[in-house]
């Protein structure tokens, strides 16, 4: 039950409810906008958001502020088709990472009082994969990554995410007040059971008994969130400009948006399942069918095209072989995998995702998809194809995208061009490349063997490996076209 009204406003302005870790393009299009929707349907201005960015943006952090957190978001449902928004619910926006002279955490004080406050009941973080330090195929904690190492050694000045939470409750422990519920709202499969992992894993360094406390009185309920907010083009600006609006922190987005969530928030939570949110008893079918199906086909548009000089998602399903790979993909390979509850056509949520991708007002960078490949994988191709591969079933089109990651990894397109590879693990790609680069099957071969992104007995499936490595040749030796006629999607 959500009761909201016996919670006493001792919160720094009395209007912040939520810390918000991660104060990216998504958290201004998604939830912000939920929120917003709720705030002005009830009026209720309990649930303000302060929102806080641990890596980079600093810019972004002090020009909401300079802007009063006022911004505007755009949503496209084609390119006819415009609803056009006005955001309040950002209530502050801190920045707790790297300045540029290599100062750390210069709000930090503050992030960890709001997040300390009795008023602030619910934390939500879209710090993307690789921000919850987790090993991205087992999801246990990377407790030699240095961030994590120099979380370890002084807890009380976190860095990480994870750290930030753990100081948090620490506090609030402490000071006898109840914990606040962690909502993940990243792309990660069981995103809550993650997120608990890395912080009670980060806990039990520090304190058996804070750990102890957090397993049993903080809850971590799993979502799944979904709506296309590419980063900003100077294009998506100037088409803004020419609507009257004049706004550095603006967003575009697609006007589809799906947010379903665990119903498990004991410290209270805005009633918002009447602004669109799903509140439902088990998110693992919906979080599944979406990192299989929608990122999936992300992903394998992204390795494929990119390297190809193809720049956007909209670009590469304007080709026909590529709407054909993309639809055998999620109803050969992604949806047979999916255990859904009954009545769910996939077949028809394959065509309304390929509806989207075609939205021609977005201008989504297959380069920004393919960003931290790594972490990505796991959930939204093999753990999957490991399935198929046990029940004797192929992969054709997974191990043609896995191929293409391989290939997009080396850093270098068709023409030879260098494009920055970015992602956690670039410095061990560039060492396979280097060491492999000339022997296709050493190097899939190396590439297969990294536990933490393929699980060992995918990797150790001859039929799968072989596949990889005759789309690896196929690909190199005969580019795009050759790879598509192969698998008969051209
Ligand atoms: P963005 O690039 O605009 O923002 C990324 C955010 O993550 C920034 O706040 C950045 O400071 C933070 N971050 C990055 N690495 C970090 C680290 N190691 N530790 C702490 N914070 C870190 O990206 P955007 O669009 O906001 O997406 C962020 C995440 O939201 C995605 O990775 C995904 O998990 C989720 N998401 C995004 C969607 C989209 O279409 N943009 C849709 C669905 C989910
Ligand atoms: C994309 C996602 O960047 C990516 O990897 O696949 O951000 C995708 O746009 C969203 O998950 C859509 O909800």
């Amino acid at each position: 039950m959500t009761d909201t009204t016996r919670i006493p406003k001792t919160s720094g302005s009395g209007r912040i409810g939520i810390v918000h870790l991660g104060l990216g393009a998504f958290h201004r299009a998604h939830q912000a906008v939920y929120l917003e929707r709720y705030r002005q349907r009830t009026g209720d201005t309990r649930w303000g958001v302060s929102s806080a960015n641990l890596r980079a943006s600093v810019g972004l952090v002090d020009a909401l502020r300079e802007a009063g957190y006022r911004y505007h978001v755009a949503e496209y449902a084609d390119s006819q088709t415009l609803t056009l928004r006005e955001i309040g619910v950002i209530e502050e926006t801190l920045f707790s990472g790297r300045d540029a002279e290599g100062q750390w955490g210069r709000d930090r004080e503050t992030l960890l009082a709001r997040l300390a406050a009795p008023g602030t009941r619910l934390v939500t973080l879209t710090v993307t994969e690789k921000g919850y330090f987790l090993n991205p195929a087992s999801g246990e904690l990377l407790a030699d990554d240095p961030m994590i190492a120099a979380d370890i050694a002084t807890p009380t000045q976190p860095r990480t995410a994870p750290g930030i939470l753990v100081e948090a409750l620490a506090r609030r422990r402490e000071a006898g007040l109840p914990p606040f519920t962690v909502l993940s709202c990243d792309n990660m499969p069981d995103n809550g059971k993650r997120t608990r992992n890395a912080v009670i894993q980060l806990a039990e360094r520090r304190d058996a008994a804070l750990s102890e406390w957090i397993e049993r009185e903080v809850a971590f309920p799993c979502s799944m969130v979904d709506r296309i907010v590419p980063a900003m083009t100077e294009a998506d600006f100037a088409r803004l400009n020419e609507l009257g609006v004049e706004d550095p922190n603006a967003v575009v987005g697609e006007a589809f948006a799906q947010w379903v969530v665990e119903d498990d928030f004991p410290q209270g939570r805005p009633d918002w399942a009447a602004d669109g949110v799903e509140m439902v008893a088990d998110v693992a079918p919906f979080e599944t069918m979406k990192l299989r199906m929608l990122n999936g086909s992300h992903s394998l548009l992204a390795y494929l095209g990119a390297p190809e000089g193809i720049e956007t998602v909209f670009e590469a399903v304007s080709r026909d072989d590529l709407r054909a790979l993309l639809r055998r993909y999620m109803l050969e390979e992604a949806a047979p995998t999916l255990a859904m509850p009954e009545g769910t056509d996939l077949a028809a949520y394959a065509d309304s995702l390929l509806a989207r991708f075609a939205n021609d007002s977005l201008r989504h960078r297959l380069h920004q998809i393919a960003m931290d490949g790594s972490q990505k994988l796991p959930q939204r191709w093999l753990q999957g194809s490991l399935a198929r591969c046990e029940a004797g079933q192929a992969v054709p089109c997974t191990a043609l995208g896995l191929a293409a990651w391989i290939r997009y990894t080396a850093g270098r397109d068709r023409q030879g061009a260098a494009y920055p590879v970015d992602d956690p693990l670039a410095s061990r790609f560039a060492e396979l490349h280097g060491r492999h680069g000339q022997d296709p099957e050493a190097l899939v071969t190396a590439f297969l063997a990294m536990d933490d992104v393929v699980p060992p007995a995918l990797a150790a499936d001859a039929a799968f490996a072989e596949a990889v490595l005759t789309a690896y040749r196929s690909l190199t030796e005969q580019g795009l076209d050759g790879a598509l006629a192969a698998l008969a999607c051209s």
